[in-house]
Parts: structure tokens; sequence; C-alpha cells
């Protein structure tokens, strides 16, 4: 199962289309907010079932400010990450994943990738598509594939 994760995207698409040509067909896409609006556009581009969460820069339409889904064996919370003040740090998402039972939890907003294993709890950051941040400003996303064993593994990837 391949899933691809992206976040921050701000209406401008033509990067998240890229990304499903090179790494296309996949399983499911998840998209961790700030899609402003573009989410139905977004929908019709994936040719798989997406999840989207609200972020700070999503004003209309009524997307979930948070979603719990499964894959495959991991339980996985999907957030923006504002509210956890994750542009400070990661502290307050992995206290609020923990007391919940998560295994993964997957949050934007910073526009900087990151994936941090804190004592098997994974937290990871795919982000943007558009606006990166980071040093040396590449678009990035993650993919994530869970084996036939049912471990997953995850790979920070950079569209050049
Ligand atoms: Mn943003």
């Amino acid at each position: 199962m391949k899933i691809l994760i992206v976040s921050d995207t701000h209406r401008r698409d033509a990067n998240l289309e890229k990304v499903l040509a090179v790494e296309g067909p996949v399983d499911r896409l998840i998209h961790l907010g700030d899609a402003e609006e573009s989410e139905g556009k977004i929908q019709s581009m994936a040719d798989c079932p997406v999840d989207i969460v609200c972020g700070n820069n999503d004003y209309f339409g009524d997307l979930p400010k948070e979603k719990e889904i499964t894959l495959g064996k991991y339980q996985v919370l999907l957030t923006h990450g504002h509210y956890y003040y994750v542009s400070l740090d990661t502290k307050m998402l992995a206290r609020e994943a923990r007391a919940r039972g998560f295994d993964i939890a997957m949050y934007g907003h910073t526009h900087r990738p990151r994936i941090e294993d804190k004592n098997g709890l994974v937290l990871l950051n795919p982000g943007s598509l558009s606006y990166p941040r980071q040093e040396g400003k590449q678009p990035s996303y993650i993919l994530m594939e869970i084996g036939p064993d049912g471990d997953a593994s995850f790979e920070l990837k950079y569209l050049s």
C-alpha cells in the first residue's frame, strides 16, 4: 500500500499534479491542510481516496479540523498542527498523540519537512509542495509504504 502525504499547497496545485504523475498510482492521498479551496480539484486530480484536514488558511468549506484514520495496523492522527504550536516544536503534538494512543501523527503548517521517531511514535511533516521554507527550498512530500509484513516505511522526497 502506497500513501502519498503532502501539505500546504495553498491553491498552487501544479507540483501536486507532477508528484501524482511521478509517483502514481497511489492508494491514498493525505493532505495536511492549507489547500485553500482547492480540495475539490485535488480530489478529482487524485485517482484514489483523499483525506484533507483544515489549515489555518482554510476559511471556507467544511474540512474537518482533524482526522483519525487507520492505515494498516497504525492509528494515525491527521492535523494541520497550528493548534499544537508546531512552529515552535513538536512536544505538544507528541504529548497529545501519545495520550490519544496514536502510532503516527502527521502535520503540516511549518512548510519544513521532517520525520521524527520518538520512541516508537512517528511524527512527520511532508513540508510544502508550493512554498517550501527549509534550506534549499525544494518542494517536498513523503511517501509511506506499508509492506507485505505490515510494517510502514517513510521516504522524504523532493521535486526537482
Ligand atoms: Mn501553510
